[in-house]
């Protein structure tokens, strides 16, 4: 596969369509269309050509004799290297048949074409200098958009928001670099040359840089990929009922069996315009299970990774092994930053005094927790110290004072949980065109790595690390930073960003 071929691939989606689009790209893009193109009957040569104009006519079958026309058409021709890929290039709109399009693209290749390779357009493009590889990333999270969110970030960084803020940070370390390297340069005459107090400023503008960016990545991640919400709790409790009600679809087992749920399984559903991603978890109980244990360790991570975790607890149970289990929920939850919803499912079939002693016993815990620590501090008790004691701070104590009943069987409540969720994540900002999240993780691993080389570089200066040293941390950070562009890469990163696009792209 040489990159100088000329290559052709369908643009549109597949199946049948009022249109289609086949492009092709490469140097003979020009010559080979038009041998299978008739404009009033007429063959026309690539120099008759004038490139960002229309051309109807109609694509001829020329190799068997009787030359059928295949297809009414219309071409536009792009000039190198005023195009995406910024080779010359041709675009044919034909009718969407299945039909018509393999046939078309069987001409083109019986002509000297060959079938362009997944994402082999925008990698010409990213060759050619037309993009860099964060902007050629963005047009395929832009074709996967699906809401006003994603869309907005695919945008911002196509039109190259994301790689100015990294050229900003790369020009600040090469203002580092170059200050130290003055240093080695004089480092034979054992002189101090650069002033460390510059240094350091430099240092902890491009570290809060970096660390801006790398703490968007779990919005914009949730955004790409939905907000995640953990759905946890002990066996049995209606977990997987849960998840299959809110879908609306039977997408995971259920059973009376305690432990049917193995493994964690994830689905994305839009409440609201905003995408949500449920997943639900192996039951949390003691056992010696191998497999079960993994399971239950996944839920465990899961609930640490989760924006939202609900917490259900099975109303069937006592009072005293429901609080147990909420107990346990509640210590794993991180309740200054995740959103915690507690619900004590099966109301349908509880015995609804229960939920009298139930709500009873639970304030009675919370207030005994209360007294002890106000009586402690002389009847005051701070923030801090309430955050110490129970690892909440009051206020959060306060919103877990309220949980609530529900029945995942009851469609009702279903519809009330989804409007709850909605509205107690109202964290995700208003996106414009010019907010920089990041929501690739690639770009996350690389700054992640950046930032760490930058540490690095602090440590070495605390240290009085030599000069030398501290810049080959340094050039580490600038390597990472400038492999988010592409300005550094290798054949093997560029295939595996590239192979995961679509053919046509
Ligand atoms: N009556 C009633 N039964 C429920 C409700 N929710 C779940 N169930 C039943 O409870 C049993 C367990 O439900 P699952 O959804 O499999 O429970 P789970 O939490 O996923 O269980 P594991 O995967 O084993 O951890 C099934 O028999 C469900 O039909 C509910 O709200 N009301
Ligand atoms: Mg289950």
């Amino acid at each position: 596969m040489s990159r100088h071929d000329t290559i052709c691939a369908i643009a549109t989606a597949s199946g049948a369509g009022a249109i289609a689009v086949i492009r092709i790209s490469g140097e003979d893009s020009f010559g080979t269309a038009l041998l299978i193109f008739r404009k009033n009957g007429k063959k026309l040569e690539p120099n008759d050509i004038e490139p960002y104009k229309a051309y109807y006519g109609q694509i001829i079958d020329t190799v068997p004799e009787k030359k059928p026309m295949i297809d009414d058409v219309i071409m536009t021709f792009y000039k190198s290297p005023h195009s995406y890929t910024g080779e010359d290039s041709v675009e044919i709109s034909c009718h969407g048949s299945e039909f018509v399009k393999q046939k078309i693209l069987e001409l083109l290749c019986i002509r000297g074409c060959r079938l362009a390779e997944p994402g082999e357009f925008s990698k010409r493009a990213f060759i050619n200098g037309k993009l860099d590889l964060a902007q050629a990333e963005a047009v395929a999270d832009l074709i996967s958009s699906q809401n006003e969110a994603e869309h907005r970030i695919a945008i911002n960084q196509l039109k190259g928001g994301f790689s100015n803020e990294l050229r900003d940070l790369r020009s600040k370390l090469v203002d580092l670099t170059s200050l130290l390297e003055l240093e080695l340069d004089f480092s034979e005459e054992d002189v101090e040359f650069a002033d460390r107090t510059k240094l350091y400023e430099l240092l902890d503008t491009a570290l809060k840089h970096i660390g801006k960016l790398t703490d968007s990545f779990r919005m914009g991640n949730a955004i790409k990929h939905g907000i995640p919400v953990a759905i946890v709790g002990e066996t049995n409790t209606g977990k997987s009922t849960l998840l299959n009600a809110i879908l609306g679809e039977e997408r995971a087992i259920v059973s009376d069996i305690e432990g049917t749920t193995r493994d964690t399984i994830e689905e994305t559903f839009n409440i609201e315009g905003t995408m949500y991603r449920f997943i639900d978890t192996a039951g949390i109980r003691e056992t010696s299970e191998t497999i079960e244990k993994i399971g239950i360790e996944r839920t465990f991570k899961k609930i640490s990774e989760a924006d939202i975790v609900i917490g259900l607890l099975d109303g069937t149970k006592s009072v005293k092994d429901i609080i147990k289990a909420w107990k346990d929920i509640v210590n794993r939850v991180n309740v200054l930053k995740q959103e915690l919803i507690i619900m004590v499912n099966k109301s349908d079939i509880m015995d609804a005094t229960k939920m009298f002693t139930l709500n009873d016993d639970y304030l009675d815990y919370m207030k005994s927790t209360y007294e002890k620590n106000i009586e402690k501090h002389g009847g005051y008790m701070t923030d801090e110290y309430c955050y110490s004691i129970t690892g909440m701070d009051l206020y959060d104590i306060h919103g877990l004072l309220t949980f609530s009943y529900m029945s995942a069987k009851n469609p009702e409540d279903i519809e009330n949980l989804k409007s709850s969720i909605r509205h107690r994540y109202t964290d995700i900002p208003q996106i414009d065109g010019n907010t920089t999240l990041v929501s690739n993780l690639r770009h996350f691993e690389a700054l992640t790595h950046a930032k760490e080389s930058l540490e690095q570089v602090k440590n070495g200066m605390d240290n009085k690390l030599s000069a030398d040293l501290l810049a080959e941390d340094l050039r580490q950070a600038l390597y990472f930073i400038g492999s988010i562009t592409g300005e550094v890469t290798n054949g093997e990163v560029l295939n595996n960003i590239f192979g995961r696009f679509c053919i046509g792209k």
